[in-house]
């Protein structure tokens, strides 16, 4: 199989994560993409021209992170997304949340890297930093759901802070989120966030 990914796409994280989380990485080549140069025939892959997308080898591409996320689950030994009942829930609802961090940071970000004269659309960037601090602020409340084994929702909490961190250090969001603070310092010890830091 292939990942197509980029280093500093959060999204193809979540992706690049799973593959090490589930058990398997070592079945997957990485292949490495600038998705905004539309590498040729890279559409043939995923028509959407974004990462992160997984060429299998039972069946055409899959692409969308969450969709990747699942199929790698399925294939792997150690599973991820918890099965049913509470935990699943929790699971799905913190990787929502930590989706929604994501789109709205990255949404700030388009903003600013295709920005051509006149005003920057200043009340589009405000809107996402309010869904951003209001996402930061529910995490925080319920930090204690974010124990126990690994699950998608913690790799995509750990994904979204850790863009955060990545493209807007400016803005401290650890001074307000003191637990969910100790709580990133903990899990970005594992081997699969190490691994796959933007800034490695
Ligand atoms: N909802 C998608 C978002 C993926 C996404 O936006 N990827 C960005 C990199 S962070 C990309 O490839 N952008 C290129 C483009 O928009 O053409 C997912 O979860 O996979």
């Amino acid at each position: 199989m292939e990942l197509f990914y980029s280093a500093a796409s959060p999204y193809a994280r979540k992706a690049r994560i799973a593959a090490i989380e589930t058990g398997m990485a070592d079945k997957i080549e990485m292949k490495a993409i600038m998705p905004w140069e539309d590498p040729a025939g890279y559409r043939d892959v995923n028509p959407i021209g974004k990462v992160p997308a997984l060429v299998r080898d039972d069946g055409p591409a899959l692409y969308e992170s969450n969709v990747v996320c699942e199929y790698l689950d399925a294939q792997g030994d150690t599973k991820i997304f918890p099965a049913s009942g509470p935990d699943r829930w929790t699971a799905l609802r913190q990787l929502a949340a930590a989706d929604g961090i994501l789109d709205s940071s990255v949404l700030t970000r388009i903003e600013g890297m295709f920005h051509e004269g006149g005003a920057i659309a200043q009340k589009l960037i405000d809107r996402q930093e309010l869904s951003v601090s209001s996402v930061l602020k529910q995490l925080e409340s319920e930090v204690a759901d974010l124990e126990g084994t690994v699950t998608i929702g913690q790799i995509a909490v750990a994904c979204a802070l850790g863009y955060r961190d990545f493209r807007f250090a400016e803005i401290d969001w650890r001074d307000a989120h003191p637990k969910l603070a100790a709580w990133h310092v903990a899990f970005a010890q594992r081997q699969s966030i190490t691994q796959t830091d933007p800034e490695a």
